[in-house]
């Protein structure tokens, strides 16, 4: 696309006759219409574009965003409200909470702040609630996220004897029920619970759709909260996603981005005397601007990556990221979304954590006990990987100079002494020659390496004590190799063929959300009714001809239940509206054309 062609499609979607009746969240982004026929460079070049559009700047009073006033302004007095638990936390509690990506987020930085706080020696304030159980961490537990009883249920447990609690909501649709179920909980009882909701679409675009055994919806919620002096709405818009409703995205990096700007704000005003300002925020988000320039710039080192995983894909080989820290959190994140997301088996993409579950520290201590997938440790992967991997599979490290190198090298040996496939990916201060050295050894060893390099003056705590006033380099960090790894996965799936234009025809229907997202995507893609979509949805999920007995009759929780086990329903569904077929007709149709845009393309 051509310079004034990018500008314009960069703004398209803002327009009040662009998909009208969705949410921001879910709209598809005029930036990647045809993501799916582009090289690994252009990809990584359409999600740059994608990203950027969070850090832009309000329109004419269209939707607000990230750096609109009104949005800094609440930051800055959550933060407020945070401090003021951070000055007092006797009986006191800050609860990050969410479902899938959003959850695994609110884990990530109640454990990073958490961790800040007792090198201050402080107790830790931060707790973080996940639907589903630890286990969601690590793999795809949708069904959870529709359970509004469950959602507030689990506050309630976290906070037991709280006198006051900080709650933050985060559903970047503004639909989840788990979360809604929470936020109700907290307005009921404002003696005690601050309610905060992160989120992406305008309070208007709440999902407003009965929820199992409640009064409220999702919406009514929000209207509640608009109207309660003592509860908070953070929801700037941040653009539609590159793949359509791919909120573990843009979703999430905005989430991650909002969440440690507050609380960056709060500790430092707590402990370094550094009062919560307005401008103190957007210095912030400015810099995790610049954090997505500054990753980007390697746009070629991230496309070989791209390329080489999704060769791995269409080989019918699988991803494995091997990761250090924190880092290695965000690559055990993006990998148990592909599952869900792109309909992939949980052996396509893969993460391991150096150190295992003592590094990872968890709730509920290890998880190895629930199967293969879940054993996340360097040793897991040398026992059970290694032995069967080819060179058609690719490993790729993580980590940064601060990590321990010599261990990332000895790894770098035993992968290269199996297969060649290996590459890296690592942060490195600007003029830091610490480990040049060993660098140079896993640089001999991998065959691309890319390498982000950071300002010095940015990195003033490498290796030594991560203090508070530091707190934004790890931040750096991670933001950078989030972008990374989503590109990668995400990039990877759509070579393989995945994706059709700049959705996700093969997504797992597993909750609400998604048996909505894809009965709308079928009636776009065939032209057809919303019934009749609904009707051949119901017909590929169920396995049969004819909606006989009581399926039509039962509730999406059903349907959505029963969908768990079955794969590619909607490409069946969509393959029956498209032709008339049958259903085996249709399956008989994917199984001999396996790459799912090809075999939609043909019927189009
Ligand atoms: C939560 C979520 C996503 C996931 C999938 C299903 O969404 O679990 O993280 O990728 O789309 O929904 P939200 O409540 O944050 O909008």
């Amino acid at each position: 696309m051509a310079g004034s062609a990018w500008t314009s499609a960069l703004c398209k979607w803002e327009s009040p006759d662009y998909e009208p009746s969705l949410p921001v969240s879910e709209k598809s982004n005029p930036l990647t219409c045809d993501i799916d026929r582009a090289s690994a460079e252009s990809i990584v070049k359409m999600l740059h574009r994608c990203d950027v559009q969070m850090f832009q700047e309000e329109s004419e009073g269209t939707y607000q965003r990230l750096l609109s006033d009104q949005v800094v302004k609440t930051l800055a007095e959550v933060a407020k409200r945070a401090e003021l638990i951070l000055k007092d936390p006797q009986d006191s509690l800050v609860v990050l909470s969410g479902c899938g990506t959003s959850g695994r987020l609110a884990f990530l930085i109640a454990a990073r702040f958490n961790r800040a706080l007792r090198q201050l020696k402080q107790n830790p304030v931060y707790s973080y609630i996940i639907a589903g159980g630890d286990r969601a961490l690590l793999s795809s537990q949708e069904a959870p996220e529709d359970d509004p009883k469950l959602g507030m249920l689990s506050l309630k447990k976290v906070c037991e004897g709280k006198k006051r609690v900080l709650f933050v909501g985060i559903s970047c649709g503004l639909s989840a029920p788990f979360v809604a179920g929470q936020l109700d909980f907290c307005l009921q009882h404002p003696e005690v619970y601050t309610p905060v909701l992160i989120g992406f679409n305008p309070a208007h675009q709440a999902r407003d759709e009965a929820m199992p055994g409640c009064t409220f919806t999702f919406h009514s919620v929000v209207q509640r909260m608009q109207e309660h002096a003592n509860a908070f709405l953070i929801n700037p818009a941040v653009g539609p996603e590159a793949i359509s409703g791919s909120s573990r995205m843009k979703g999430g990096s905005a989430t991650k981005i909002l969440l440690e700007v507050v609380l960056s704000a709060a500790q430092a005003a707590a402990f370094s005397r550094t009062p919560v300002t307005c401008n103190g925020i957007v210095q912030h988000i400015g810099a995790h601007k610049r954090t997505v320039d500054v990753t980007y710039s390697e746009c070629e080192g991230i496309a070989a990556l791209v390329e080489a995983a999704g060769r791995s894909l269409q080989g019918g080989g699988c991803v494995c990221y091997l990761g250090w820290g924190s880092l290695a959190v965000l690559s055990l994140m993006d990998a148990s979304e592909c599952n869900p997301t792109f309909g992939a088996d949980y052996e396509d993409v893969r993460g391991f954590i150096s150190g295992g579950y003592a590094e990872l520290n968890i709730n509920e201590g290890s998880l190895t006990s629930l199967g293969p997938d879940f054993c996340i440790a360097h040793e897991d992967f040398l026992h059970l990987l290694l032995p069967r991997l080819t060179d058609k599979d690719t490993v790729l490290l993580i980590y940064t100079h601060c990590d321990d190198v010599g261990d990332v090298l000895k790894l770098a040996r035993r992968v290269r002494e199996k297969m060649v496939n290996l590459h890296a990916f690592y942060h490195q201060a600007d003029g830091d020659t610490s480990a040049a050295l060993q660098q140079d050894d896993i640089n001999k060893l991998c065959l691309s390496t890319l390498n982000i390099t950071w300002p010095a003056a940015a990195m003033p705590f490498c290796r030594q004590n991560r203090t508070l006033s530091s707190v934004s380099v790890p931040q750096q960090w991670e933001l950078s190799t989030k972008l990374v790894l989503n590109a990668v996965s995400t990039g990877a799936h759509i070579l393989k063929g995945k994706i059709y234009q700049n959705h996700m025809i093969d997504v797992q229907v597993t909750n609400s959300k998604l048996y909505r997202r894809a009965t709308r995507l079928l009636q776009r893609l065939s032209g057809r009714p919303g019934p009749q979509c609904e009707e051949a949805l119901l017909k590929a999920i169920y396995q049969v001809e004819e909606l006989t007995g009581d399926i039509p009759s039962c509730d999406i929780t059903t349907h959505t239940h029963k969908a768990r086990s079955r794969t590619k329903v909607v490409p069946a569904a969509l393959v029956c509206l498209l032709t008339g077929c049958s259903l085996v007709e249709a399956e008989s149709h994917l199984k001999q054309r396996p790459i799912i845009r090809e075999a939609v393309e043909e019927l189009l």
